[in-house]
């Protein structure tokens, strides 16, 4: 198997079914994954070696979701110096915007790329298109991807037209 140049990560597995479309797309644009379980404040221990050794390992950029205080993400930002995606799932009580507020809200100095509530699909193309910076093969595909974007909407027209 191919060496994991994304890190998906997620607090729980109750984040998978949210967490699942950005392994899709990284699944599309064939740039291979390691998908992992760790919580911040169940697995301490473990985020701390994950996030610290992530670099190490060749991973390139962690894409993290996490619910309600959602600490993951930014912990994770300040224990590596990779790239950090954060994906505000959504939550029982507040649909997420704990969420959002506790992932998007971090202090200067560690940044924490936050998607929009759920939107785990944006956190899997903004980290291909990190990678795609130093991958010319990537980039077309991500040039693709847009033409496709393009594509679908002039055919959504071209019906309305008819
Ligand atoms: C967070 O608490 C997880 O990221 C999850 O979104 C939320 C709820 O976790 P579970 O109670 O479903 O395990 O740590």
């Amino acid at each position: 198997m191919s060496q994991p140049q994304i890190g998906i990560i997620m607090g729980s597995d109750s984040d998978l079914p949210t967490m699942k479309e950005a392994i899709a797309i990284c699944e599309e644009f064939q740039v291979p994954v390691e998908v992992a379980i760790v919580s911040a404040h169940r697995t301490p221990e473990r985020m701390v070696q994950y996030a610290s050794q992530a670099h190490h390992r060749g991973l390139k950029v962690i894409i993290a979701g996490a619910g309600g205080a959602a600490h993951l993400p930014g912990m994770v930002a300040a224990l590596t110096p990779l790239p950090v995606i954060g994906v505000p799932v959504s939550s029982r009580h507040l649909q997420g915007v704990d969420s959002l507020y506790s992932i998007v809200q971090m202090p200067g100095g560690i940044p924490v790329a936050t998607v929009a509530i759920g939107n785990a699909k944006n956190a899997g193309l903004l980290a291909v298109q990190i990678l795609a910076t130093h991958q010319p093969g990537l980039l077309d595909l991500v040039q693709q991807y847009r033409q496709s974007l393009k594509d679908s909407v002039m055919e959504k027209q071209a019906r309305l037209d008819q």
